[in-house]
């Protein structure tokens, strides 16, 4: 995970770990002045994070499901809190992400990682997926964009292309 996040970081990705006894400084200086959304699957741990930061909080919090291996949706409504000097909402967690409803011609331009090689590719609207001389295809297979990270981009520009609506 490190590794994976030592790349991201490269990239210009903010990382902050936080976990129970550890010293959330980074964290909290990341929230101050600002209007934050936590987001993660159902049983990540978002409520116990904020119940963390704040110890005034008690939020409810529930075991994930051994069953199942997820969370139990334990948080119903999204809810802003003030915390570490900004406003942080707790969210229901998700089991999928539906992006139906998202414009993703320009989702390239979002991706952090991408910024570097998006210009350089051949075709102005490359979509980096079967074109020649893609560049950030050229980075995924250097190691400079993780695998992981451009196989969960091509899923989504896939998903989009394939309703031919954008
Ligand atoms: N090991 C470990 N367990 C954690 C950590 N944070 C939370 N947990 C446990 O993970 C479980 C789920 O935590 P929640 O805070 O309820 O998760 P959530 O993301 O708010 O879940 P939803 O409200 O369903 O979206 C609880 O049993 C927590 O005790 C952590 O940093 N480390
Ligand atoms: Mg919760
Ligand atoms: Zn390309």
């Amino acid at each position: 995970i490190e590794a994976y996040l030592a790349i991201l970081k490269n990239c210009g990705y903010t990382i902050v770990y936080s976990y129970p006894g550890s010293d959330d400084q980074a964290l909290k200086a990341v929230l101050k002045d600002k209007v934050s959304v936590l987001c993660g699957q159902s049983g990540a741990g978002k409520s116990s994070l904020l119940n963390r930061l704040d110890p005034s909080f008690q939020l409810q919090t529930q075991e994930i499901s051994k069953a199942l291996g997820r969370g139990k949706h334990t948080t119903r409504y999204s809810e802003l809190h003030e915390v570490a000097g900004g406003l942080v909402a707790d969210t229901p967690g998700f089991s999928s992400l539906d992006f139906s409803n998202f414009d993703l011609k320009h989702l390239d331009a979002h991706l952090k990682a991408f910024a570097p090689y998006i210009g350089s590719c051949r075709f102005a609207d490359c979509n980096h997926i079967n074109e020649p001389d893609c560049h950030v295809k050229l980075a995924v297979e250097e190691g400079n964009i993780p695998l992981a990270y451009y196989e969960d981009y091509k899923a989504l520009k896939e998903e989009s292309l394939n309703r031919k609506v954008f």
